[in-house]
């Protein structure tokens, strides 16, 4: 039974929460549904098949929910000619060409799969834009799939190209304060609204890689996003306004720009601006510390962005169960107002009261019948959505909802698969990226290793940048003797990242005889770690093969050939890794541990220009 609205309903339940009731109506057991919207009700329908699904209790339910975070948002790195920036799994979703007319059945799938996660928006067309978007012929095409998502509770979005009034508007500048500018932006705005009358606004990736901004009129961030925001406000949107920007001219360590550009902006944007801060400083590494924005902007709302798609953990091949990474960063403690300000608690506008709370996850999904390239990476989806909703949600009941409902509820099964995947992000850092190595990948597609690389448009391009292995050690520096990169946190926080060893190379450069926790000296360790993640994978295969019994054998034997890919290509970062590393650190490998079997040269040599996810 649906109860829309009504009486019984928690305060503070807000348009999307929802209670789940048993309860009897004319002497019958009966199980209430009730919120005060559709939607509510729509989620609550999803928490009970969940239960169902899981195979949970059905009986004797009180239960409330309610989203900590308002915009809860897929950002689509989409072309509009189908390809997908840094997608693994087939092509856009997005027929563009055959919209409006023909509306893939599968747009149907894809909102109702998202409102079973809580998902309530949809950023359509790619970061970098094309000004194409914002024409009257797209606009259109977007508004067809607005009107097939909104049953679903999902809201449409599109990035927007910060020179379109050039482009597309025939103005001489894009200048924010110019107010022929302004002028366009509110028409644009206008004339969005007339087709979809609850667009939920713009993204904008500005003055960042290369893309336009209010910078090359030297104007602020602020300048720009209050434009777009005077142009989208009076109809109820909002812009999300990316702070992953760093900029070439610039001498300064590339993970501290996008504080320092944004700090003293704080106070300054409009109301219905939201920043929108990638989870590290850097740039969706297997492993980054949290980003120093976090908590360091009293008066602005920051949402949080995550990377669904594996850009840098294995594209689809790898298996790589992202929630524990979230959980990380969310739990992470800014203590920018004491002790428990956690990023979680930032994001959900509870450190600093917030009207405006989000978070985005650049999708992983495509054409592919699995929808996200392999079977385990949709659980990068559906944990995005659950955390979304609750950033204080665990990755491992996620994980184990998730196994149960696309696998099987058998304990046999479920504790081994639940325990492969906890484990899964670690093993990647292990053989990619350990002790706060970061950024190591080829250039370009990112696939594979590239620690060598040094020739580069920017310095900051280069992994050679980022690990600064020498003849003396290995590390970036980043304490008061280097760039100080970690003075942009909290002094508490500064310090339990300082003594947290994971991120021991992000923050400092250390001799190869160092001696770290374990005992063994820095250039042993790592060592060591390479090693540990290739045999964590081997672990994987042992456990996905002893659970075939439970798993129909097309999907198991494709998880299979996954996971032998994912060995060798760990076997390969290692190799390629100490081959290269050991022309600095200059010593033997610690006993028990093979000597690569190639020469350095031969990693070096080995390219792939047609690997996937091109931007
Ligand atoms: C980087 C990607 C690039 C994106 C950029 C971004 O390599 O394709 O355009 O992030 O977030 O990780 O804008």
């Amino acid at each position: 039974m649906l109860r829309a609205g009504g009486a019984g309903l928690p305060g503070g339940i807000g348009p999307e929460g929802y209670v789940i009731r048993s309860t009897t109506v004319d002497g019958r057991p009966a199980t209430v549904i009730a919120g005060q919207t559709d939607r509510a009700v729509l989620y609550g329908a999803f928490h009970l098949l969940r239960l169902v699904q899981t195979r949970q209790p059905v009986t004797g339910l009180d239960i409330a929910s309610a989203p900590k975070v308002k915009v809860r948002v897929l950002n689509h790195w989409d072309n509009l000619d189908r390809n997908v920036e840094r997608g693994y799994a087939g092509d856009s979703l997005w027929d563009w060409h055959k919209l409006p007319g023909w509306q893939d059945p599968r747009y149907v799938d894809y909102a109702r799969a998202n409102a079973s996660l809580g998902v309530n928006g949809t950023v359509l067309n790619n970061v970098n834009a094309k000004a194409d978007s914002l024409t009257a012929p797209y606009i259109a095409k977007a508004a067809a799939l607005a009107d097939t998502f909104r049953p679903y509770g999902i809201r449409v979005y599109l990035s927007a190209r910060f020179s379109a009034p050039i482009e597309i508007g025939a103005l001489k500048t894009s200048d924010p304060l110019d107010p022929a500018v302004r002028a366009f932006w509110k028409a644009k705005a206008d004339e969005i609204y007339r087709a979809i009358p609850d667009f939920g606004g713009f993204l904008v990736k500005a003055n960042s890689e290369g893309q336009p901004g209010p910078q090359d009129y030297g104007r602020t961030h602020a300048d720009g996003a209050n434009m777009l925001a005077e142009a989208v406000g009076p109809h109820g949107g909002i812009v999300m306004w990316r702070a992953f920007v760093y900029s070439a001219e610039q001498p300064e360590d590339r993970v501290k720009q996008a504080a320092n550009e944004f700090v003293p902006l704080d106070g300054t944007f409009a109301p219905n601006v939201i920043v929108q801060v990638k989870n590290g400083p850097l740039d969706f590494q297997p492993r980054e510390p949290f980003h120093p924005l976090f908590g360091a902007t009293p008066k602005t709302p920051l949402m949080l962005e995550v990377q669904l798609t594996k850009e840098y953990l294995g594209f689809a091949t790898h298996l790589a169960y992202l929630g524990p990474m979230w959980e990380e960063v969310l739990a992470a403690d800014t203590w920018r107002r004491g002790r428990g300000s956690t990023v979680a608690r930032v994001v959900e506008g509870r450190v600093f009261p917030q009207a405006l709370t989000g978070m985005a996850g650049v999708a992983n999904i495509g054409t592919d019948r699995n929808w996200s390239g392999s079977h385990f990476d949709q659980a990068n989806w559906y944990a995005f959505g659950r955390m979304a909703w609750d950033p204080d949600a665990r990755a491992r009941d996620i994980a184990e909802d998730w196994v149960r409902m696309t696998f099987s509820n058998d304990p046999a099964f479920v504790a081994p698969a639940v325990g492969m995947m906890m484990g899964s992000r670690e093993a990647v850092v292990n053989y990619m990226t350990p002790l706060g190595l970061t950024h190591l990948m080829a250039t370009g597609h990112h696939y594979g290793p590239g620690p060598w690389v040094d020739n580069l448009e920017r310095a900051d391009w280069t992994p050679v940048y980022y690990h600064r292995a020498a003849a003396d050690g290995i590390g970036f520096d980043r304490t008061k003797t280097g760039s100080d990169a970690v003075g942009q946190y909290a002094p508490e926080a500064a310090k339990a990242l300082l003594a947290d060893e994971r991120h021991l190379l992000w923050f400092r450069h250390l001799p190869w005889d160092h001696r770290v926790r374990s005992g063994r000296t820095l250039w042993d360790e790592l060592v060591v770690r390479y090693d540990l993640g290739v045999s964590q994978v081997g672990e994987m295969q042992r456990t996905w093969a002893s659970l075939a019994p439970y798993v129909d054998p097309e999907r198991h034997a494709e998880q299979a050939a996954f996971l032998a890919i994912q060995r060798q290509e760990a076997q390969w970062w290692r190799d390629a890794s100490v081959a290269y590393f050991r022309t600095f650190a200059r010593r033997p490998l610690p006993a028990g541990h093979a000597e690569p079997p190639e020469s350095l040269e031969h990693y070096r040599s080995l390219s792939f220009p047609y690997a996937p996810g091109h931007d």
